[in-house]
């Protein structure tokens, strides 16, 4: 018999028993397809060096030993994932489009999270792009339970470029959940991460010691306060590594280099610096948009961006992420042999701005939703704030959430509209929207699964409802999911 064949009816009769116990209302996980003999992704403990010092992080490592997964065209998603943690876990498949039960999440009620030591079995048919996985329990993402998923379309092999993945994150020495405490000021030990909570100036004062963070950025227009950047981190890293000890790619002169730009950290949306290099954005979040020239652009928090450039001649080339707000940066360099590599400053002269709809607005999609109108509206606020830190949508947290009804088949749009003073990076789950309005201008952008609504701005997504089930819908910012902003949309 095809052990394939076999698997799959494993997977489907597990499935079904899962879904059972879920529609039973009960959360406990239901017995896992074990043993998965598929190709396994593991998930795991590991130390890391960040400046000097030792870490205790996860690390997700696909068959081959390197983090993630990088599929051929064609190619299934055919893997288990083997937690070697000592703590359950669970694996979301960001960008992908599976059937809801193998999305990676625990809230949706169809799975439990993977118990320490179990294995569980996937197989879908991958969505072709530049996306991640992570984790979706707890706050183990902030701990580097992310990894790249490369899934190669039948186009790329045209193009004919070195591919370097650049995962982006920002990392803390500190425990998150003592992080999440103190935002939340259930802890009463009264110090956010250094910032001070009461007036929304966030970051000030760090005991530990990072510099240069604009805590509470005026805006300036209209003497609007916009809040950037809740949590001071100790590092950020591009490929797990500083730019104290950057990743160095040897590329050769005149070669062309495909970019594939992730950002995975918890609480950051970073802007890419190109430096002397210009590139052509051809992606972003896995769908192909008509190219945009750029050297320097925003990269929201989650989001990924594909960028095709050249190199000019010999030397060392270093792509650059910067905070938003603030002057701490990470990146890669990309050098040809023997080029001289001069060691880089980790913190910029400048602040850099926030992230905003600069380059949104610029974005078309290549393949967008056919012309349609909306069968279904919903209007959502998104709401909440640093005092207190009570983010929600419409007011409500996740444990009081009403849901986003939706009915196969119908065009779907969500007008979004940030009422906080900060921006979010919205993440719907199972599918893939297009960006159809940006703060009253209409566009034919981007599809996307993650959109940064700036403050105060509103944002109009649209979506096809193809993927029935529940999907979560959420702010991309760890800690204010964490803390309640989440949604879910249900098929009726
Ligand atoms: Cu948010």
């Amino acid at each position: 018999m095809n052990p394939r064949i076999s698997r799959r009816r494993l997977l489907a009769s597990s499935s079904s028993a899962m879904l059972a116990t879920a529609l039973a209302g009960s959360r406990a996980e239901a017995s896992a397809p074990t043993p998965v003999s598929a190709p396994a992704l593991t998930v795991s403990r590991r130390t890391l060096e960040v400046n000097g010092k030792a870490a205790s992080v996860f690390h997700i490592q696909g068959p081959d030993g390197k983090p993630g997964l990088k599929l051929s065209a064609g190619e299934r998603f055919a893997y288990s994932v083997d937690n070697q943690c000592e703590t359950a876990s669970i694996i979301h498949w960001h960008g992908q489009t599976p059937p809801a039960a193998q999305d990676g999440v625990t809230e949706t009620g169809y799975v439990g999270p993977i118990a320490a030591g179990a294995v569980r079995g996937y197989d879908f048919a991958p969505r072709p792009g530049t996306h991640w996985m992570h984790s979706h329990q707890g706050l183990q993402e902030q701990s580097l339970m992310a990894a790249p998923l490369i899934v190669r379309g039948a186009n790329d092999a045209r193009i004919d470029a070195q591919e370097v993945v650049v995962l982006l994150h920002d990392f803390t020495f500190r425990d998150p959940l003592q992080i999440l405490a103190d935002l939340t000021g259930r802890s009463g030990t009264g110090s956010a991460a250094g910032g001070t909570m009461g007036g929304g100036m966030m970051g000030a004062g760090s005991p530990t010691g990072t510099n240069g963070n604009a805590a509470g950025m005026m805006s300036g227009a209209g003497g609007m306060g916009m809040d950037l950047n809740d949590i001071e981190f100790d590092a950020y890293l591009a490929n797990d590594r500083t730019l104290a000890d950057p990743e160095i790619v040897t590329a050769s002169a005149g070669g062309r280099i495909r970019l594939r730009l992730i950002n995975g950290a918890a609480a950051t949306n970073f802007w890419i610096d190109l430096g002397a290099l210009q590139g052509r954005i051809i992606a972003v979040d896995g769908n192909a948009v008509n190219p945009v020239v750029v050297s320097h652009f925003p990269l929201a928090g989650a989001q990924r961006a594909d960028v095709l450039l050249r190199l000019p001649a010999s030397g060392a080339y270093p792509i650059i992420a910067q905070r938003e707000g603030a002057r701490q940066c990470t990146g890669i360099i990309i050098a040809t042999p023997g080029a001289a590599i001069a060691r880089l400053q980790d913190t910029s002269d400048s602040l850099a701005a926030a992230c905003g709809s600069q380059l949104e607005l610029q974005l078309v999609a290549v393949q967008p939703l056919p012309a349609r109108a909306p069968d279904r509206i919903h209007r959502l606020s998104l709401s909440g704030g640093m005092m207190g830190y009570n983010w929600g949508i419409n007011g409500l947290q996740w444990n009081n959430h009403h849901p986003l009804t939706v009915t196969s088949g119908e065009r779907v749009h969500f007008t979004m509209t940030n009422n906080t003073m900060m921006a979010h990076p919205m993440h719907l789950h199972g599918h893939h929207f297009q960006v159809v309005e940006m703060q009253g201008t209409e566009i034919s952008g981007a599809m996307r699964d993650t959109v940064l609504v700036p403050p105060m701005a509103t944002v109009m997504i649209a979506f096809d409802a193809n993927n029935p089930g529940r999907w979560l819908f959420h702010c991309h910012n760890l800690y204010h999911m964490a803390s309640g902003m989440m949604a879910e949309v249900v098929y009726s």
